[in-house]
């Protein structure tokens, strides 16, 4: 199965989704630290009621801390607890851990061991993240499965039981910007995005941020970038790893392919797509 959105299946996932919620205290909100009000889902406090909702900013090797530091105050103080993160890394999750506890400890009058899950849009690091956190569980409880299908849950020292599959939320296309962004890191099914418009869009946002030289030098090519448009940007990257097709043009197919792929590992040097200052939260 790709990764990304699934057109046609949100109607199950969501209902699914609805079942667990159910039985949740909280949720563990994994957004894309480059990207954090676009890969947040806007419906969820909504759908959570009075539950709690804490937010992890995963993904945080890709963005630029000096960004994300001020992104960690923005959520303090309009949405809530919040962490920065790297589940591809061996973070540290004892910040989380505490905050869980903290959050448990005001709720004396639970009787039972308090339920969250993880929850996101499609690749920002979900199951990494409950990887991360489950290698600290003490044990994965609950029925067999193929005896009672139930939930699966693993239980974590801070007192908690998290559930161990992540609640797939649907992205949210506000406009073009946001479905090129959401392309580019990976959180839209192939098909559902333009991938050579979608490149170019990355190669001006390295372009406007001042970051295009670092991106150039990974392709091993040394020219006054800022002075180049990102469509010639992208011909000479297409040209360095040799995307040729007919005739001696270049594979555009081939080129944003190879872009978008070094961009989601990572390669191409830090970016916040998104900034506190620049973005205007809509509805
Ligand atoms: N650089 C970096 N990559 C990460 C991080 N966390 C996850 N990834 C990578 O991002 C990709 C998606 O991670 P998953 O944990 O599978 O994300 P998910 O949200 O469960 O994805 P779906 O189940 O497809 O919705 C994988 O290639 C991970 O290795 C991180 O903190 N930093
Ligand atoms: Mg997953």
């Amino acid at each position: 199965m790709g990764k990304g959105a699934k057109p046609g299946s949100n109607v199950k996932e969501e209902t699914r989704l609805l079942e667990h919620l159910k039985l949740m205290d909280l949720v563990l909100e994994v957004l894309d630290a480059r990207l954090p009000l676009t890969t947040i889902n806007n419906r969820m406090q909504k759908l959570l009621d009075k539950k709690k909702r804490v937010f992890v900013l995963n993904k945080a090797d890709l963005a630029e801390e000096e960004v994300t530091g001020r992104w960690l105050e923005y959520f303090s103080t309009e949405k809530g607890p919040v962490f920065s993160f790297t589940a591809r890394h061996r973070t540290s999750v004892k910040q989380i851990e505490k905050t869980l506890d903290y959050m448990r400890s005001k709720e004396q009058s639970y009787r039972r061991p308090l339920r969250f899950m993880v929850v996101g849009i499609p690749n920002v690091g979900k199951s990494s993240v409950i990887n991360r956190l489950a290698q600290r569980g003490a044990a994965r409880t609950g029925e067999r499965p193929g005896i009672t299908r139930g939930p699966q849950w693993i239980k974590l020292r801070s007192g908690w039981d998290m559930l161990d599959t992540p609640g797939l939320l649907s992205p949210f296309l506000r406009d073009n910007w946001s479905l090129m962004a959401l392309g580019a890191i990976g959180s839209l099914e192939i098909g559902a995005y333009d991938e050579e418009k979608t490149a170019i869009w990355l190669l001006e946002q390295y372009r406007s941020h001042g970051k295009i030289a670092q991106l150039c030098s990974y392709y091993s090519f040394f020219v006054d970038a800022k002075a180049l448009e990102p469509e010639a940007i992208f011909l000479k990257i297409g040209a360095v790893r040799g995307c040729l097709g007919k005739g001696g043009k270049i594979d555009s197919r081939k080129t944003a392919g190879i872009i978008l792929r070094d961009f989601r590992r990572g390669v191409l040097g830090r970016l916040s797509l998104e900034r506190p200052e620049e973005f205007h939260e809509q509805e």
